[in-house]
């Protein structure tokens, strides 16, 4: 026999929730972290907070969601068991290139508009923070302000729209792993409605709010085995649920132009400044993320669990932590550092969560400046080699180059995958040299020449011991 589908009515969750938040780039992520706090905020202290999903490209979300009418199963996976319960927060979902005039009617009616549209959605340099004038939607977003393409002309003309109505601008709230995102995202916003329309930049800059936040909790993307896991799990048959782990933090600036859900009721931590926090997390776990999966990869490993179930492979990992990204962190108020790494390494180990080496591994040339190239350099200006960071680079470099280390070939996603690519074949300071001219990436200021014969020395070893080898050399030199 075939399970029902899950729909609002299979699951018992009632009619939608009237839409007070907009969110763009409704991806598993957001649907596994700030969909389920919205949800139990308005389950505490009301309001009407339900959410209109947008997908900026494809219609794949919208597809799976729309049959079940929003509906969507969270499945918690713990180290000892699993709990599903559905989430009925999103009702209509919508396909922005179908039709950009829904989408910017629905914004234009927002209090709120959130967004998870990846570090490539900012469309900016990720080097310098600024605009990329040259990008293809953002090109479109000039010629055609009225069908953009990127999440910025959307909020430009939607902000607009506000303006044109007399009314105040709705919050943008960026949901992205990037630190100050929201700083990044309201300057992005700024320089894009400078363009676009006289007097509207002011507006924003002026009556606009635009908080940062820091997001955590892991969600691997969700495969067709879990789809089949979770009918076996609830008896219904979902095309869209969601997989995380138990922990889960948000911190958010208290800047809002209106209203908002009450998500300090919920464990959401409202603050003055986001920054500390933002460093830790993109720091301490990103930064080590992105490091296990190009070594885990190039290793053989296929999750992030995995990567840490090897011994040379967790020891490096404790010894980024304790020797390179701690001595130049500044603890959020109330939190130890140390704890914090110890319990990112349970988080890792969990063995419920595959969480893809190949899928953490995607868009680094847009996650490592803020994940790894601030340490480094920061561990430089102390007058001290980051040489654990170093290999992190130098996998990825060797990742990038689209073939592992047997000759196999790397699907390799990244904007930048065909430069990237180009850097090589050559000799490891070649290539090195290579990498450290592509501008967008290796900002200026860092010291050139430690740099390449620091990364020159951890590609010559990787190549010649391997991940496994070349990590237990780092760790053993301390
Ligand atoms: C990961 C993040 O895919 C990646 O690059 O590092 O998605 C990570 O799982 C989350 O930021 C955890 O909060």
């Amino acid at each position: 026999m075939t399970a029902p589908r899950l729909t609002r009515d299979t699951a018992g969750l009632g009619a939608a929730p009237k839409a007070g938040i907009v969110h763009l780039g409704l991806g598993a992520f957001f649907r596994a972290h700030g969909a389920i706090y919205i949800e139990e905020a308005m389950a505490l202290s009301g309001g009407d907070w339900g959410i209109t999903g947008v997908s900026l490209k494809s219609p794949t979300q919208r597809d799976r969601l729309a049959p079940q009418g929003g509906a969507y199963t969270a499945v918690e996976l713990g180290p000892e068991g699993e709990t599903a319960r559905p989430v009925g927060i999103v009702g209509e979902v919508l396909v922005a290139p179908e039709d950009p005039g829904a989408v910017l009617a629905a914004m234009a009616g927002a209090e709120l508009v959130t967004l998870t549209v990846t570090e490539k959605g900012y469309c900016h340099v990720p080097a310098t923070g600024r605009l990329n004038r040259e990008h293809p939607d953002i090109r479109r977003d000039l010629e055609q302000p009225e069908a953009p393409a990127s999440a910025i002309g959307y909020l430009v003309r939607a902000l607009a729209a506000r303006r044109a109505e007399g009314r105040a601008p709705f919050t943008v709230l960026s949901c992205d792993n990037i630190p100050e995102n929201g700083r990044l995202l309201r300057g992005l916003v700024l320089e894009l409605a400078e363009m676009v329309e006289p007097g509207l930049a002011e507006w924003i800059a002026a009556e606009g709010a635009f908080p940062s936040s820091m997001v955590d909790r892991i969600v691997p993307a969700t495969t067709e085995d879990d789809i089949a896991k979770v009918e076996e799990l609830t008896g219904r048959h979902d095309a869209a649920p969601v997989m995380h782990e138990p922990f889960r933090q948000w911190v958010v600036e208290e800047s809002f132009v209106g209203p908002r859900p009450d998500l300090g009721a919920v464990g959401v931590e409202l603050v003055e400044d986001v920054t500390p926090f933002e460093h830790m997390k993109l720091r301490c776990l990103n930064g080590t993320h992105s490091a296990l999966a190009y070594l885990g990869y190039l290793a053989g490993a296929e999750t992030i669990a995995d990567t840490v179930a090897r011994q040379p492979l967790a020891a490096y990992v404790r010894h980024l932590w304790a020797e390179e990204i701690l001595p130049v962190l500044t603890a959020p108020p109330g939190t130890s550092l140390e704890d914090y790494a110890e319990a990112l390494f349970a988080r890792y180990a969990n063995p419920a969560i595959r969480h893809r080496t190949w899928q953490i591994a995607m868009d680094g040339s847009q996650k490592l400046p803020q994940r790894i190239l601030g340490t480094v350099a920061e561990t430089l200006a102390a007058g001290r080699e980051p040489k654990g960071l170093y290999l992190a680079i130098a996998a990825w470099m060797a990742y990038t180059s689209g073939r592992d280390l047997s000759g196999a070939p790397i699907d390799v996603r990244d904007p930048l995958a065909e430069r990237l690519a180009a850097c090589w074949p050559g000799e490891p300071a070649e290539v090195v040299a290579r990498y450290l001219a592509l501008e967008d990436v290796f900002a200026e200021g860092t010291d050139r020449a430690a740099l390449q014969a620091g990364l020159t020395e951890a590609l010559t070893m990787l190549l010649a011991e391997g991940p496994e080898g070349a990590a237990r050399a780092v760790v053993a030199r301390g």
